[in-house]
């Protein structure tokens, strides 16, 4: 049943800093899923260690608070068990391409069918604010002795890079924008990705709303901005165009949609062509376990997978 209005939050009491952009990224999460009437029992937030992974316990869907950097893992095993879900990730910048850098790259590669919201505050928020991969070389937040001596990593390049066919950016203090950029990202078929700028008013100092109230420009107003690839030939013109804008920092900050690609097949449909069933047949609604607890294979199942996979060894060779 889908809740009443408001109902997609928890009544926990929310315990980020007083002010944290976090705040303005679960409003627009209730909102967008609010809007989307998604059903909760079909709905699933999943998230890493850090201050933002506490956002599983402040939705009012399914939610697994996992390990920190595991969330995509968890997320594409969630989905591809049970592809009628709505799976959602929310990872801080650390979790998702420090530790979860692998795994970001791998959910991109696969286009399954989940989304990556990423609460981008250039630090390690939880641990007290060292530098995370999308602080700039040379800056110097208070929670940093000296400044920061790694080159960072541009998320929207990274995801460009990796496959993901929605990449956008939002603002946590512009809720009404990123909220329809949820809305789209959820409802997009593919891998999506969400940068989410996420002032963290306890330990930086640098991304301040005041800076970014001075940079964020939204894409659309930029004149005949047009993200959506219509064939395979418009593909590397809108990869080029989506590179320059993501590249963008000092003067401007770009927020909207860079890219979108409904072209390519979502990894639930490559299944299908190996697995006659699936999806409509999957581990959660087949029975995987025999009465004496052994693992059920038969002919029209993950055992065919398997063997796609076996490599074999010459003896000697
Ligand atoms: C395997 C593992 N390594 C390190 C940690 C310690 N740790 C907890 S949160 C965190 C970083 C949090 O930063 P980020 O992912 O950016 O999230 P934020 O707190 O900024 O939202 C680290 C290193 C951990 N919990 N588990
Ligand atoms: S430490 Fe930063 S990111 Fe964490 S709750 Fe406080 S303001 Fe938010
Ligand atoms: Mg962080």
């Amino acid at each position: 049943m889908v809740p009443e209005v408001n109902s997609y939050k928890t009544d926990l009491w929310v315990d980020w800093c007083p002010g944290c952009g976090n705040f303005g990224i679960l409003t627009a999460v209730t909102k967008a899923l609010e809007e989307l009437k998604l059903e909760p029992s079909r709905t699933v937030i999943v998230s890493g260690i850090g201050c933002s992974g506490k956002i599983a316990h402040f939705v009012n869907v399914n939610g697994v608070h996992t390990l920190h950097g595991r969330a995509i893992p968890f997320a594409m095993g969630i989905k591809l068990a049970n592809p009628d879900l709505t799976v959602i990730v929310h990872g801080g910048d650390g979790d998702l391409l420090s530790i979860g850098g692998a795994h970001f790259v791998a959910l991109g590669r696969r286009n399954l069918d989940v989304v990556v919201v990423m609460h981008d505050n250039g630090v390690y928020g939880l641990t007290k604010g060292q530098a995370s991969p999308t602080l700039q070389l040379g800056v110097k937040t208070k929670s940093l002795a000296k400044t920061n001596i790694q080159q960072p990593v541009n998320p929207i390049l990274l995801a460009l890079a990796s496959g993901y066919t929605f990449v956008a950016r939002g603002y946590a203090l512009d809720v009404n924008h990123l909220k329809e950029i949820f809305k789209k990202a959820i409802t997009h078929r593919g891998a999506a990705f969400v940068d989410v700028l996420q002032p963290c008013v306890t330990f930086n100092d640098v991304l301040t709303a005041d800076y970014y109230r001075k940079r964020i420009h939204k894409l659309e107003d930029e004149g005949g901005w047009d993200p959506l690839v219509k064939d395979i030939d418009d593909r590397r013109s809108k990869l080029f165009k989506a590179i320059e804008k993501g590249l963008e920092w000092d003067s401007k900050i770009y927020t909207g949609i860079f890219y979108l690609d409904n072209s390519v097949m979502a990894f639930e449909e490559r299944l299908s062509e190996r697995l006659s069933r699936y999806p409509l047949r999957n581990p959660s609604n087949s029975k995987i376990v025999a009465d004496n607890s052994r693992p059920i294979i038969g002919s029209d199942n993950f055992e065919k997978i398997f063997k796609d996979f076996v490599v074999y060894v010459r003896k000697g060779g």
